[in-house]
């Protein structure tokens, strides 16, 4: 098989395989998401973007070397929301939705699995995968990550940043992202040209700042401070499904409940597209 044909035939069995994955997934009788059609990105983990991110975020962000040593690839994968989740969230105010919640804690849950499943399918064609550990915890006072899957997502060519700061798909910015090293031998994807926000596109819509209920979104910038306010009266209210990120241990859940908001990738025209 030629480069050409290797590249595209690995990275058609990888989408395979986190569809396959997902779908199956959701038929568990112990979970309610369902999820669109899965994104799937290839980054070159030596790419000058990625090589670049401890000075654009911080000397202890993780680089996909610091995960494994001979790393080639980052894959990405965007898992998108139904338009009937994200309805149940569409109300103003400062209230999650439970289903929101509920859903943000099941697909943390799921992509961990789902890692975990992938590591395994590529060690039988003779590749290792490995996930960083820092990507599920964050620093409480920085509210950084040292491992941003939207960064790796980015230099995969899933999406780009909208002004809601979400990193908007081709398919949209509603849903979740998650990532995997790997050591594979093929082509990389290029970060995406064309702009997914409308108001960096052209001046139009700013929506996701009206909608937004803290104040955090204003067309100049995010203030995470603001956001996390917001998402810490939700936790406060939906202690019922669990916590997914933990403390720097990796163990011990960092919140009382489900830190959510999400009012900004709702409701908004980038929230979903064909
Ligand atoms: C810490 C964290 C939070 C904190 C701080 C949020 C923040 N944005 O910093 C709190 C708890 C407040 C929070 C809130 C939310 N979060 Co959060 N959070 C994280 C977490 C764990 C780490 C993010 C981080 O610190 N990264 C490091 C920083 C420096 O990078 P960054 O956040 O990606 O920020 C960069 C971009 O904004 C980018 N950028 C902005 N504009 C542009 C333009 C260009 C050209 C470029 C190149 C880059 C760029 O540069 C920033 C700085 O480097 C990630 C999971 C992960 N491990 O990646 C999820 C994550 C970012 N959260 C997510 C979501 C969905 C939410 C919420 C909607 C809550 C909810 N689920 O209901 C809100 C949305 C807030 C918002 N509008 O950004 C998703 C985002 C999905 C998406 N479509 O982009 C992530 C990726 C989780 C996931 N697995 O999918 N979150
Ligand atoms: S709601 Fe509009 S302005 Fe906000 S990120 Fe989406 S497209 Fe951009
Ligand atoms: S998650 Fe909520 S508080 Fe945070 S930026 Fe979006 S709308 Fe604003």
């Amino acid at each position: 098989m030629n480069e050409i044909n290797k590249t595209s035939h690995l990275k058609t069995w990888i989408k395979d395989q986190i569809t396959r994955y997902v779908r199956d997934y959701e038929k568990r009788e112990d979970i309610c998401t369902v999820w669109g059609e899965p994104q799937v990105g290839f980054a070159d983990a030596s790419h000058p973007y990625i090589m670049a991110l401890k000075d654009l975020i911080g000397e202890s962000h993780g680089l996909p070397q610091d995960v494994l040593p001979d790393a080639t690839i980052v894959i990405a994968y965007f898992l998108p929301f139904t338009k009937e989740l994200a309805d149940t969230n569409k109300a103003l105010g400062t209230a999650s939705s439970p289903e929101w919640a509920q859903a943000y804690e099941e697909t943390n849950a799921m992509i961990g699995k789902l890692n975990e499943c992938l590591i395994e399918k590529l060690a039988q064609k003779g590749y290792v995968g490995a996930v960083s550990p820092e990507a599920s915890s964050f620093d409480q006072v920085l509210l950084k990550s040292n491992w941003s899957h939207r960064h790796m997502a980015y230099a995969a060519g899933l999406g780009t940043f909208g002004i809601n700061n979400m990193l908007i798909t081709r398919v949209g910015g509603c849903g979740r992202y998650g990532t995997l090293v790997t050591n594979l031998d093929i082509e990389p994807d290029a970060p995406l040209k064309e702009e997914q926000c409308l108001y960096k596109k052209n001046g139009t819509c700013g929506v996701c700042v009206r909608r937004c209920p803290s104040g955090a979104l204003t067309l100049d910038g995010y203030d995470r401070k603001k956001c996390y306010g917001i998402c810490k009266e939700n936790a406060a209210r939906y202690t019922m499904f669990g916590s997914s990120y933990t403390e720097a241990d990796g163990t011990t859940p960092n919140s009382v409940g489900s830190e959510v908001c999400g009012k900004c990738v709702v409701g908004v025209p980038c929230a979903f597209r064909k």
